[in-house]
């Protein structure tokens, strides 16, 4: 709003022009200037030019896509050239090994999991050793859903990410979650911080106006969006087809 009275008040207009068009190209402008102001890095040059293994963390509330996104991920490196090993570190919730174990299955690309209730950074630390002796690119961390008010989750992800010293620490939203996104986000910065987001269920119909309070409110750019359930569906972030649907 500060911008369009910046920009829009006193200006003179001429006859034939069409008011709502300089109204709402001017917030266009606004909004495309808060989206690239937050440059997301492009993760598979970072990958290959980086030292082996690339170490990433998943983590977020529960049910926000955490696993869906990883096995994306995986398929999108492999598709890259990229190898790389899951790290089973949900060792909270009933059947998320088995859950991961059939994505990595069907990737085609090795697994380390944990028992049901066992040490989850030492499974990261597992996987983090398997890449090493076998020269694999890239470590991917599933992490138990949590939620900010479960103390105990919040420690656990702080050991994960004290052993695992990821290169990459990845907050997963839900574009479905409302309101409360932008607060699940705020508190994931201000007890571990985080790089990159990925939105998922964007398929949903959703304008994904979350994407521009991040921007805005806590400097940090959407990477990739997950569109669908299936492998193919993770897409880069593009602010052009954000805002156009942001207007249509
Ligand atoms: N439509 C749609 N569904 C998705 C997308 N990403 C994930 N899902 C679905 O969301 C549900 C939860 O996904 P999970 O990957 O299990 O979520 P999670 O964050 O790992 O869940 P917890 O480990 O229980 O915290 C599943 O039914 C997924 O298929 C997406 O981009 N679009
Ligand atoms: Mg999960």
């Amino acid at each position: 709003m500060e911008d369009l009275k910046k920009n829009l008040i006193g200006k003179k207009v001429r006859r034939g022009e069409d008011l709502e068009e300089i109204v709402k190209n001017s917030l266009k402008k606004s909004i495309e200037e808060i989206l690239t102001k937050n440059k997301s890095i492009d993760i598979i040059s970072e990958i290959k030019k980086s030292q082996k293994p690339y170490i990433i963390v998943f983590f977020g509330v529960n049910g926000v896509g955490k696993t869906t996104t990883i096995a994306k991920f995986a398929y999108m490196l492999k598709k890259n050239g990229i190898t790389s090993i899951i790290a089973a570190s949900d060792t909270f919730r009933a059947a998320a090994q088995e859950q991961l174990a059939i994505h990595a299955k069907k990737l085609e690309i090795p697994i380390v999991k944990g028992k049901y209730g066992a040490d989850p950074a030492s499974v990261a630390f597992d996987a983090i050793q398997a890449a090493k002796s076998r020269g694999i690119d890239t470590v991917l961390i599933d992490t138990a859903g949590r939620m900010h008010t479960d103390a105990d989750l919040i420690n656990e992800l702080k050991r994960i990410l004290r052993i695992a010293k990821p290169n990459l620490k990845i907050l997963i939203l839900d574009s479905l979650g409302g309101n409360d996104t932008l607060e699940q986000a705020k508190y994931f910065e201000n007890n571990v911080g985080f790089d990159i987001v990925i939105l998922t269920k964007v398929d949903a119909d959703v304008k994904g106006g979350i994407v521009l309070s991040l921007a805005y409110e806590l400097n940090k750019p959407v990477a990739y969006l997950g569109i669908g359930q299936s492998y193919e569906d993770l897409t880069p972030f593009d602010p052009n087809w954000f805002i156009q649907r942001l207007f249509s």
